[in-house]
């Protein structure tokens, strides 16, 4: 009856906090509309960030691998325009290499700033960032950054706060809500604040599609991952041998949509409710939005800030932009 401590245990907790309650309603209004959809959060569970890392090695995914040759190629320029004794903040996680790249090529930074939801992340990435860099003082925050915040102050003076933004995550956010998100950012660094950020640029359809449609199937299997997810944290039953994997253009919304399709009719319950799923019928699980420099410069003139300067890969693939709190 009792399995032994191993390993293979999942413990699974009986989550009956506001939060979970909160998001259980917020699912199934997703899930109750004409056009079903889910948010693309619940990819990144820990069997989900390890499949989110692989899909950033794979040789169709270009976005991660250009934006990294980016920050080696203009780290120089990004560190002459944001100038000496910058405090940078960076909200999601500070694990990766982009943030190096970009604290390597500036002058004397004062502070780094993550801030980061989950906790455990929070603080094994600052300790990391922290052996890479002993004379950078780390103030980590734990929190949600898409709420308002206050950032700590750092003990040598800034001349600059910028927020660091890379991988194309702002395209995750409905332009409504990027704008929302820009705004925040934009009091998070203040009077004379700056931010950077990395943006996948509009173009063919041929050129994004088979980011998203790799061949060994690993985005396929991040995405189907999600349903797992959801059985663990909300206790419903998804099959997702029962979907398909779906990603392609919306050159009309400029924006890579990935969706879930039913390969049948069939049940899903959730929440102590049955959602009846049709065969074909499909349940929208992400937005990536790839932005033109004039939409970009748009958005972010509607969230607080000046578009400044821009640096392209040679094939105008992806960019990564400066911008100035107006
Ligand atoms: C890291 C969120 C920008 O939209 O390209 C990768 C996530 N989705 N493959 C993206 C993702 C499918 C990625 N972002």
């Amino acid at each position: 009856m009792n399995t032994p401590m191993d390993a293979e245990q999942t413990l699974i907790v009986d989550d009956q906090t506001p939060e979970h309650a909160e998001a259980l309603r917020e699912l199934l209004r997703g899930l109750s509309q004409p056009d079903k959809w889910i948010s693309s959060i619940y990819f990144y569970d820990s069997h989900g960030s390890v499949l989110f890392d692989r899909i950033t090695e794979l040789p169709e995914y270009y976005l991660t691998r250009t934006e990294t040759a980016i920050m080696r190629a203009h780290g120089a320029d990004m560190a002459r325009v944001i100038g000496p004794d910058a405090l940078v903040i960076e909200p999601g996680s500070g694990a990766g290499e982009k943030i190096r790249l970009l604290l390597g090529a500036l002058d004397n930074p004062v502070a780094y700033v993550p801030i980061e939801i989950a906790r455990e992340h929070l603080r094994n990435s600052a300790e990391a960032l922290a052996q890479d860099f002993p004379e950078l003082e780390i103030l980590p925050v734990w929190a949600d950054f898409t709420r308002s915040l206050d950032i700590p102050e750092p003990s040598c003076k800034t001349h600059r706060k910028i927020v660091y933004f890379p991988g194309s995550t702002l395209g995750n956010f409905e332009p409504d809500d990027a704008v929302a998100l820009l705004r925040n950012f934009a009091a998070m660094v203040g009077e004379g604040g700056a931010a950077l950020i990395g943006v996948d640029l509009a173009k063919e359809a041929a050129l994004i599609e088979p980011a998203y449609n790799d061949s060994e199937g690993v985005t396929a299997a991040f995405n189907l991952n999600m349903l797992t997810h959801l059985n663990r944290r909300f206790g419903s039953d998804f099959k997702p041998e029962n979907f398909k994997h779906e990603a392609f253009y919306n050159p009309g919304e400029g924006r890579v949509e990935m969706h879930l399709k039913s390969l049948c009719d069939q049940d899903v319950h959730l929440g102590g409710k049955t959602i009846p799923v049709a065969r074909d019928e499909s349940i929208h699980t992400e937005s990536s939005y790839k932005y033109s420099d004039e939409r970009f410069a748009a958005l972010a003139g509607k969230g607080g800030f000046r578009l400044v300067k821009t640096w392209k890969d040679p094939e105008s693939m992806f960019s990564v932009r400066y911008l100035e709190r107006m």
